[in-house]
């Protein structure tokens, strides 16, 4: 299987998240990818491959221009406005409050930020921008024959939504490439999100939407971030009645629990027979994961590889989190490895 990844992703390497009440080095940090492409390496799984770049284009045809815009303007207004730190949001328009873009850069990244917890820094647009080219470039490999490829993608894209970044996110990769395939030929796209955390953003993206069908295995919202969406009665509205699937587990969730609800995941995307599918990759389901609460163990990746492959459709994978960062490679390849076993 081809990978497809960009050195640009290190620009992205900001040094403070707000955990726990504290300042501390993100969970989401550049070495993550070390260890991803030294196991991709020592299995020999096969090219590795720097992106095309495909422009702007199909960027703005998922996202808001006002936070394509915003993500490459905010650093500079940040330091202008005469601060020392990393660019943190403080303010949000919350209930019965105006949903107005204002001017100064405090209540900017309040109108354009989901959450807190991730900063901006120098280099996160053009690392966020080379992480959607990756995405894109990949998709472009399937269109031409592959039948898998990888998308090794950072900063993750999955909690970006049309018109907010946040749970460091900045642009949705999975559903860039999701809109490239239907712009190229494709009818229908199914994503799949295995990333323990709910696919809040690709879920708003194709809200209303029958030609993509999204399902999330995910933490449930009542203990879980993003907290504020991914219950199952969230299905989809108008046109998108039905095309939006969830699956929230509880704490401690085992292997055979998460397991199932991939099964029947997968019944629901041979029905829905999609000409691509895309699985939003993230290895935070494993059990000792430091920010997750599923009990995933290493050859468990394999077996849902695997499973996933059963499926016989042309797949995508787009990685997200995973953040035991001794153990991301073993457990994002042995995923890849699984799949390619199983074909
Ligand atoms: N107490 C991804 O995996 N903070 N994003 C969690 C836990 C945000 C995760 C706080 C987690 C974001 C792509
Ligand atoms: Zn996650």
């Amino acid at each position: 299987m081809k990978t497809v990844y960009a050195e640009t992703h290190a620009l992205r390497d900001a040094k403070t998240e707000v955990y726990g009440g504290e300042l501390v080095y993100p969970f989401e940090r550049p070495s993550r990818m070390t260890y991803i492409l030294d196991r991709l390496n020592t299995v020999q799984l096969g090219p590795i491959l720097p992106p095309d770049d495909h422009g702007q284009g199909p960027i703005l045809a998922i996202h808001d221009k006002g936070l394509v815009d915003f993500l490459q303007t905010a650093w500079d207004e940040w330091t202008a406005a005469g601060y020392a730190g990393e660019a943190i949001p403080t303010c949000w328009p919350a209930r019965r409050m105006v949903q107005r873009c204002p001017n100064h850069i405090d209540g900017k990244l309040g109108y354009f930020a989901l959450a807190t917890e991730t900063s901006l820094t120098e280099g996160t647009w053009p690392a966020a921008y080379g992480s959607a080219q990756v995405a894109l470039t990949a998709a472009d490999l399937i269109r031409t024959g592959e039948r898998a490829a990888f998308a090794l993608c950072r900063p993750p894209g999955h909690h970006a939504a049309l018109d907010m970044y946040g749970g460091y996110c900045f642009l949705n990769n999975a559903a860039i490439a999701a809109q490239h395939y239907l712009e190229n030929g494709a009818n229908r796209v199914a994503i799949l999100d295995v990333d323990f955390h709910h696919g809040n953003g690709t879920q708003d993206i194709f809200y209303d939407r029958s030609d993509v069908l999204f399902l999330s295995l995910h933490g449930e919202p009542e203990n879980a971030f993003p907290h504020f969406l991914g219950y199952t009665d969230e299905t989809g509205s108008g046109a998108g009645a039905g095309f939006t699937v969830n699956y929230p587990m509880p704490p401690g969730t085992p292997f055979a629990q998460w397991r199932k609800a991939l099964a029947d995941a997968l019944d629901k995307i041979a029905q829905y027979a999609p000409d691509q599918l895309i699985v939003s990759l993230g290895v935070d389901t494993f059990e000792t994961d430091p920010i997750s609460f599923f009990k995933l163990k290493s050859p468990d990746f394999t077996t849902y590889g695997a499973d996933i492959a059963a499926l016989g459709l042309p797949t995508l994978f787009v990685m997200e989190g995973g953040y035991d960062i001794d153990e991301i490679g073993l457990n994002t390849v042995n995923v890849l490895q699984g799949f390619l076993g199983a074909t």
